[in-house]
């Protein structure tokens, strides 16, 4: 192996916003009263916005959404996970994350994000990440979401290097399987 590149994903391995997640999706769920819990929350992992509310409204027994109901109720959520952000500070990535990235770009190697959230810029610069990164591949620049292995092609080309050079650092299944 030559591995010349390693992708990072970004929620779950690099900052644990998966609780905000959780929090954002429940408020949503509470409201139109449909049961949510860690659980479910779990399947969410890796996946993108509007294919989270589609397995959230699983459990949702009433009136069909409209494609543009569903916009409103995932930009709801994305307004109460955004203000959850807000909390975000520098210390609550440890020093060993930025010492680990640090010492990996000293030998050298590539670094890239390869997350399918579309606030992946603003997490990063919220805890002062974002410079340790030679490339960012986020849910902004890609078609299909994990378990399609787009977000980490394109992070490999966004770091001009093969697939085959690069190495990704995963928490979810739906990302695994991306990377496979
Ligand atoms: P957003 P990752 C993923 O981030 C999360 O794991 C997943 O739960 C979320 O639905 C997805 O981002 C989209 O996030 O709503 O912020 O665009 O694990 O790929 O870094
Ligand atoms: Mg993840």
């Amino acid at each position: 192996m030559n591995i010349k590149g390693l992708i990072f994903d970004l929620d779950g391995v690099i900052v644990h916003t998966d609780q905000y997640h959780y929090q954002a999706w429940k408020k949503l769920a509470d409201r139109l009263e449909i049961y949510f819990d860690e659980d479910i929350n779990n399947r969410l992992r890796g996946i993108s916005r509007m294919e989270s509310l589609d397995i959230l409204l699983e459990n949702y027994h009433g009136n069909t959404f409209s494609l543009q109901d569903k916009e409103k109720l995932a930009d709801e959520k994305n307004t109460y996970y955004r203000s959850l952000l807000e909390n975000m500070m520098p210390d609550h990535v440890s020093d060993e994350v930025r010492s680990t990235l640090a010492e990996l770009r000293n030998r050298g190697l590539k670094l890239a994000i390869g997350s399918s959230s579309k606030n992946a810029k603003l997490i990063l610069n919220k805890v002062e990440l974002l410079s340790y990164f030679d490339a960012i591949s986020d849910g902004t620049n890609i078609t299909y979401s994990k378990p399609n292995p787009e977000v980490f092609i394109k992070a490999a080309q966004y770091l001009s290097l093969s697939t085959e050079e690069c190495a990704v650092i995963e928490d979810a299944n739906a990302g695994i399987d991306a990377a496979k």
